[in-house]
């Protein structure tokens, strides 16, 4: 890798000498690497092109909104350099560099002095989490939407999520089958959950929104200092889409205790869920229609299950797609986001209760 990676350092107008560069382990899907140039540091991404199968399309979005919320961020008197990613053009002008053997590459200027947390953030933290991700929405509400290139097709499209699980069952292309029928089972229980967000979209009843849509809690950046959250990150999957789907995956992945994959320990914090929904009210500021909010806590189920059928046809297909770290993770996984489904239905009472009160104090 150093010396494939020499040329593709090579390709991006960085300063300074390089010192080091390390791989970050988190995320599912792209390889990510800091390269320290002492002055200044940079983020070096592969994009994985099985899963975004046109980068130029994909980095028109990130250009087109990233510039959009440089503006916004200056016109209310933030600062932009801190607020948003600043992509760098390759020494050809180009918004990534593609190597010999057809890797795409791209960069951005590194965040000094932030933090990202997977897991076990205090509760200020899953406020300010919620907040920004509230506000990204915010920020894009006149973004021109069908400008936007949809970078996988039917991401949040709950109902083809489980067409495909359903696909990979017949299929059983990796001969587990036989091991994850109580699964199957426990997801064919709940089809009726799939349609309900997609149809009152399609209804109209529910707006249609630039969302992020990939809103786990270690795609938020925090600073050092004041523990805010500065910046959100990884913008592949911003595409038009439902403010549900973000508060949804925003939950699941910070109003937690342990990771996704800790079968042993997941469960919903009742009180982050409590401070993710005043940060998210807040962060979109008075934007969210009666009909989002009183879905708010249906979407914390919708958005597990979407995930957790994800998991468990990679694990039927082979463990093609998501990146795993031993042999049954997708199993694991499904079943710990199962375990989570269940916590929730049985919380949905005071779920209910608690975004009702949230939204009369706001
Ligand atoms: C992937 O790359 P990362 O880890 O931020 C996935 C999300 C899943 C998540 C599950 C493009 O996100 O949709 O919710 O893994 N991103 C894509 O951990 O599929
Ligand atoms: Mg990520």
């Amino acid at each position: 890798m150093e010396n494939d990676i020499s040329t593709i350092l090579s390709q991006f107008p960085f300063e300074g000498k390089l010192i080091e560069i390390q791989p970050i382990n988190e995320g599912l899907i792209n390889t990510t690497l800091v390269a320290d140039f002492g002055e200044k540091k940079y983020v070096i991404q592969k994009i994985n092109t099985n899963v975004f199968k046109n980068p130029d399309n994909l980095m028109d979005n990130i250009v087109s909104v990233t510039e959009y919320l440089k503006k916004s961020i200056e016109a209310e008197g933030g600062n932009a350099d801190r607020q948003t990613l600043r992509f760098l053009k390759t020494v050809d002008g180009k918004p990534f560099y593609i190597d010999e053997d057809g890797e795409c590459w791209r960069s951005y200027v590194y965040l000094d002095n932030s933090y990202t947390i997977s897991s076990g953030c205090s509760l200020d933290e899953i406020y300010e989490a919620a907040r920004a991700f509230g506000k990204f929405q915010y920020l894009l509400g006149d973004f021109p939407g069908n400008e936007l290139f949809e970078t996988i097709p039917n991401f949040h499209h709950t109902p083809t999520r489980y067409d495909n699980l359903m696909k990979a069952v017949e299929e059983n292309k990796a001969g587990r089958l036989d091991e994850v029928q109580e699964e199957i089972n426990f997801f064919k229980d709940r089809k009726h959950n799939t349609s309900v967000v997609t149809s009152l979209l399609k209804s109209g009843e529910l707006p249609v929104r630039v969302t992020h849509n990939d809103t786990k809690i270690n795609n938020v950046l925090f600073d050092g200092d004041t523990k805010k959250a500065i910046c959100v990150i990884d913008l592949d999957t911003i595409m038009p889409g439902s403010s549900l789907y973000d508060f949804g995956d925003g939950i699941r992945t910070s109003a937690t205790f342990g990771e996704e994959d800790d079968e042993e320990n997941i469960g919903l914090n009742v009180e982050a869920f409590e401070a993710y929904v005043k940060g998210f009210l807040d962060g979109t500021d008075g934007k969210l229609f009666p009909k989002e909010i009183e879905l708010l806590p249906f979407s914390v189920i919708l958005l597990t299950q979407e995930v957790a059928m994800r998991f468990l046809t990679d694990y039927l297909d082979g463990d093609v797609y998501f990146k795993t770290s031993f042999d049954k993770h997708n199993l694991v996984r499904t079943r710990a986001q199962i375990k989570l489904i269940k916590d929730v239905e049985s919380k949905m009472p005071q779920l209910i209760e608690i975004t009702k009160a949230a939204c009369r104090r706001s």
